[in-house]
Parts: structure tokens; sequence; C-alpha cells
């Protein structure tokens, strides 16, 4: 009696605890991994229409979720555009360089999420200042729990058989496991795509023999063509290399999407992918610094597509912002769908992310949520207008337009019918253009004045790591010797 009596109590125990846990397991937030890309072009994946492109991970994650066409960087390079992923700031809304300053006292994702319970993670590529290395230096900044660049200070050089990317998705599957019973969120930014591309033999072995129609790709990109053959570089062996390198991000990405899977994550997890910014070029234009550009053997292979769009990293064009990103939250947002009217853009992730996971955000942000872009909700236009500060000029895009005034005047084109941006209706819209030129010229006037690096003491080499550290002139400093460029001139990786 006494057994039976146990044995029904334990029951009801169980039943209780199963159904509290259930309360517990609807009412926890959504856990955030966020894949990052860096310098992928907006027409790299296959789902995005590369005729060439193996991404099979990728497209089956756009299938699983809603893959977005008008979703624009934060900046035209690495630094201006994490700068707004993390704080919902443009990155022309600071005084001090994020290299030397990082964010000051702006709050930052992370560090909201992370108040809020999550337990947080950034692996792969920083550059979002003023720490620069490796190991666990960095755990604790920004509201970060753990980081891990996951390898030394050329690690986006290496060739290793599974992909340069491997570590950092290795490492953020071990965060994912670690933290799979609270909300976690977890920035996975890697390296592919960006410069120098060499695909390891396994990897380009799946491309052997492909030779390219240029035809298949738009006007845009037979000027990248041609710039290839100048600096002479082989189209063909550029086009492998640089999607072996992409095939391998794909791998890793499916890795990462099979552990949530076999974690049961999978349905109360937003997955992100993007890409930091457009495509980067054979050789940067010299237009861009206004000032002859080196070639650099390594950038040879850079034959990253823009799709339709005009011009690529470095510049405000829609090539250089327009960036793949495909959500999938399986229940919440619309699988199987493509959103081509839902316009947002970098500053947005803070605040939406803040939205998903019922955290009060900052008002005093350039962003605006856009979680119900997302979800699938009725259409609408955004509220706020996105304005971006770089070659050929400051731009604006809003509703139908975008609009430069710069290198070449002023500039205004309706993106809805010319995605390209070769037809210029600054004469035949004097009223848009004026209303335009007014908006960048107020939010110009906004921005503050630059202050000027404090002058460093001269110090001894240290022996042993910590001079390592400080004599290290890697590739995230490469502009750090420098005061922070005026907005028109953006040093970026
Ligand atoms: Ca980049």
């Amino acid at each position: 009696m006494t057994i039976t009596m146990s044995k029904s109590l334990l029951k009801i125990a169980c039943l209780m605890s199963l159904l509290v846990c259930g309360a517990r397991a609807e009412e926890r937030p959504p856990n955030v991994v966020f894949l990052f890309a860096d310098d992928l072009g907006y027409g790299d994946l296959a789902c995005y229409g590369h005729p060439y492109a193996k991404t099979p991970a990728l497209d089956k994650l756009a299938t699983e979720g809603t893959r977005f066409t008008q979703s624009y960087a934060g900046g035209q390079t690495c630094s201006p555009s994490r700068t707004a992923i993390m704080t919902g700031r443009t990155w022309w809304r600071f005084s001090k360089s994020i290299g030397w300053n990082g964010f000051g006292e702006r709050v930052t994702v992370t560090e909201l999420l992370n108040n809020a319970g999550y337990a947080t993670g950034h692996f792969g590529k920083w550059h979002i200042g003023p720490q620069p290395y490796g190991g666990q230096r960095l755990s604790g900044v920004y509201g970060i729990d753990e980081y891990d660049r996951c390898g030394p200070t050329d690690i986006y050089k290496q060739i290793i058989p599974e992909g340069r990317d491997a570590p950092i998705y290795d490492r953020a599957i071990e965060f994912i496991k670690e933290n799979k019973d609270r909300p976690f969120y977890v920035n996975v930014w890697g390296f592919s795509t960006h410069a120098p591309v060499f695909a390891h033999p396994d990897h380009l072995a799946e491309f052997e023999g492909l030779e390219v129609d240029e035809d298949e790709f738009s006007e845009h990109m037979q000027i990248k063509f041609r710039n290839c053959e100048k600096y002479n570089g082989d189209i063909n062996r550029a086009m492998q290399n640089y999607l072996a390198d992409l095939y391998a991000l794909d791998l890793s990405v499916k890795k990462i999407l099979d552990a949530i899977d076999e974690m049961g994550l999978s349905d109360n997890t937003i997955v992100v992918f993007a890409s930091d910014q457009g495509p980067a070029d054979i050789k940067i234009n010299d237009d861009v610094y206004n000032k002859p550009m080196e070639f650099k053997e390594h950038t040879k292979n850079m034959i990253g597509c823009a799709g339709p769009f005009r011009g690529g990293k470095h510049k405000l064009f829609e090539g250089g912002l327009r960036v793949p990103f495909i959500v999938r939250w399986p229940g919440k947002v619309k699988a199987n769908t493509v959103d081509s009217e839902s316009v947002f853009c970098g500053v947005d992730w803070l605040p939406t992310i803040c939205k998903l996971a019922g955290v009060e955000a900052p008002t005093d942000i350039d962003g605006e949520d856009v979680s119900d872009m997302w979800l699938g909700a009725k259409k609408r236009a955004r509220r706020k207008s996105l304005i971006w500060s770089g070659y050929p000029g400051p731009s604006i895009r809003e509703r139908k337009w975008r609009y430069y005034k710069g290198k070449y005047g002023e500039l205004l084109y309706d993106i809805s019918k010319d995605p390209g941006e070769t037809d210029n209706l600054i004469k035949q819209y004097p009223e848009v253009a004026d209303r335009l030129r007014k908006k960048v010229a107020a939010w110009l006037k906004e921005l503050p004045k630059l202050e000027p690096k404090p002058k460093k003491k001269k110090k001894k080499a240290l022996p042993g790591l910590a001079g390592c550290f400080l004599l290290m002139p890697g590739e995230m400093w490469r502009g750090n010797s420098v005061e922070r460029p005026p907005p028109a001139c953006l040093v970026g990786e």
C-alpha cells in the first residue's frame, strides 16, 4: 500500500515537474545564433542566384526560414558594419575611434541580453576594438561571457581541411552545448570570404574544371572580370578558389545546424545568416581613397558577386551594402519564403533582437525594431531613413530612392526599377532630391566632431606573451596607428 502510494505520488510529482518545465520552456526566451560572413556578396549564395556556388546548407536554411532581399549592412567595411550590429548606432555617431576606444559608454546587444540572463558568446572575428587579440582576454567585454578568436592572429589566412572557419563554428557548438539549458546568444563571426581566399584542395576539387560563362553575370560583374585580367588573374581559377572557400563555410554551417537539431534546440533558436558588407574588389579602386592604391597579390581571387548591384566593399552603392540575410525560427518566421519588400539594416539588429528576447532596448539609437518584418507580419515601410557616409559621398535610402551627394555630384536612383543604379534621375525628380538632400545635410550636422587619438607614451617591448600582444601588427590594427579618418574615407579590413 505504502509502495503503491509512493509510486502514485512520484508519478504526480513527475507530472507536476514536467508541467512546470513545460511552462518554463514556453516562457524561455529564444536563443540567438548569429552566423556572420565576411565580405560575402549579395549574389554569392546559390539561393541568391549564383550560377556556380555550392551552398546546400545555407540554401536549406533559406527554405526553412525567410530569405530577405532588401537587407543592408550598417557600413561598407567591417568595423562600421559590426558597430551597427552591436550598438544599434551608425559608426559615424561615435566621436572616438572604435579602434582605440571601442564603444565607450554605449550599451551593446550582448550586454543587454547578458543582463537579462542570457549566456553570451562571441567567436571568431572581432574588429570592434579596442583590445585586439586572442585567448580569453576579451571575455567580459561588452557583456560577452566567452570570447575566443579560435586561432592565431593570421587565422584568416589558414588553409585547413575543415575550412578556415571550422574552428570558430566548432567553438560555437561547444558553447551552445555548455549553455543549452539556459537562453544563449552567440556571435559566430567567421573570416570567409575575406581576402586572402586560397581554398584547400579538397574543397577546390568540388569546382575542378569550372569555366565561367561571363554572360551569367551582371554588367557590374563584368568590371570585376576585366580587373581580374588586368592584374594577371585567372577568372576561372579565382572563381574556383572563391567558391571553394564558400563551400567550406557551408560545411561549417551544416555542422552547427545539425548540432542545434541534435540538441533539440531548433524550435526555440533564432538562426540568422548574413554578411557584413559587399564583396571586395580584385584591387581597391583608387577613387575610394583619392590616391593610387597598390595591387596586392593576395586579393587576386576576390571574385565575389554582388548580384545585380553596382559596386562592392568600400563603396556605398547597393553592391557595397546589400547583403544576404536569412532568418530561421521554426513556427515563428515563415518557412520557404522570400521577402523582397521589407527594408532593414544592421542598425536594426539590436532593437529587433531585444524585442524578440523580451528585453528593453535603448531609444537613442539609429535602428528600429523590425521583428514584425522578420515574423512576416503585414508589410510596412520602415520608420527611419537609412543614411551612411563614404564613397562616393553621403547617401540615404528612403522608400524606393537612393540619393548620393559627393564625388559625382548628386545621384538619385529609383531602386525599385533600377537596382543596378545606372539611370541618374536627379533632374527628373527635383522635389525628391531636395527632400533627401536636406535630410542628409541635417544628419551630417548631427555627427560629432572626431576626437584625436590620445598620444601614447613610448613603451619598451615587453618580453614574453605580453610583449607579443603589444607588438603584433596584425590585420585588426592596420588602421589603428592613425587617427580615425573623416567619414568619407574609411579604413577597413
Ligand atoms: Ca568585411
